[in-house]
């Protein structure tokens, strides 16, 4: 009898020794670092912005200057582009979508000069924002994961209307802008 309480008492030691151990074996707490990260871009054009003069009706043109974007924030971005038209004409969502009155403005980041055959739908340039990945806008450079002070060419392509009820110059703004580089 006394062996056998001895026993008992051994094995109910050893439960709670193992119930203390598995309490204290691991715990956590959680750490949160923000970093202050501002985004920008900085857009310089020849003195007058780049512009297309004297065009031909249903015609495309690409501009001989390009637009420098500059990744001017404090860590890398990824970049999305929109176009506003600012005057009468509207605005083709793909390269053969001119029209009476409507045109089609596209644009590409490449280290050199475009020709307008470069150019395809994915870098046709919409009022919605676009994102500048790989596939759209996209040369040579594109507008993913731009380190910061990075300096990339924007090329424009325009395709005239078919035919215009206006005689006066036309504008645009393209904007592009500075995303978090986890975006795309
Ligand atoms: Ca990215």
């Amino acid at each position: 009898m006394k062996t056998k309480k001895l026993i008992l008492s051994v094995v109910l030691l050893m439960v709670i020794g193992m119930g203390i151990g598995y309490a204290s074996d691991k715990d956590a707490f959680e750490i949160s670092v923000t970093p202050l990260v501002t985004y920008a871009v900085q857009i310089s054009t020849p003195a007058n912005g780049l512009s297309f003069s004297n065009v031909d009706l249903n015609t495309a043109y690409v501009n001989a200057s390009s637009a420098t974007v500059t990744n001017a924030g404090n860590a890398s971005a990824d970049w999305t582009v929109k176009i506003t038209a600012l005057n009468n004409w509207t605005l083709g969502t793909a390269l053969t979508d001119n029209g009476s009155d409507k045109a089609v403005l596209a644009a590409r980041f490449n280290t050199t000069a475009t020709i307008t055959g470069n150019y395809t739908d994915n870098d046709v340039l919409t009022a919605a924002e676009k994102d500048a990945n790989a596939t759209n806008f996209a040369g040579d450079q594109n507008g993913n994961n731009v380190v910061k002070n990075a300096e990339k060419l924007l090329w424009i392509y325009v395709k005239t209307p078919t035919d215009t009820t206006y005689d006066t110059a036309q504008k645009f703004r393209v904007e592009v802008k500075a995303n978090t580089a986890s975006k795309f």
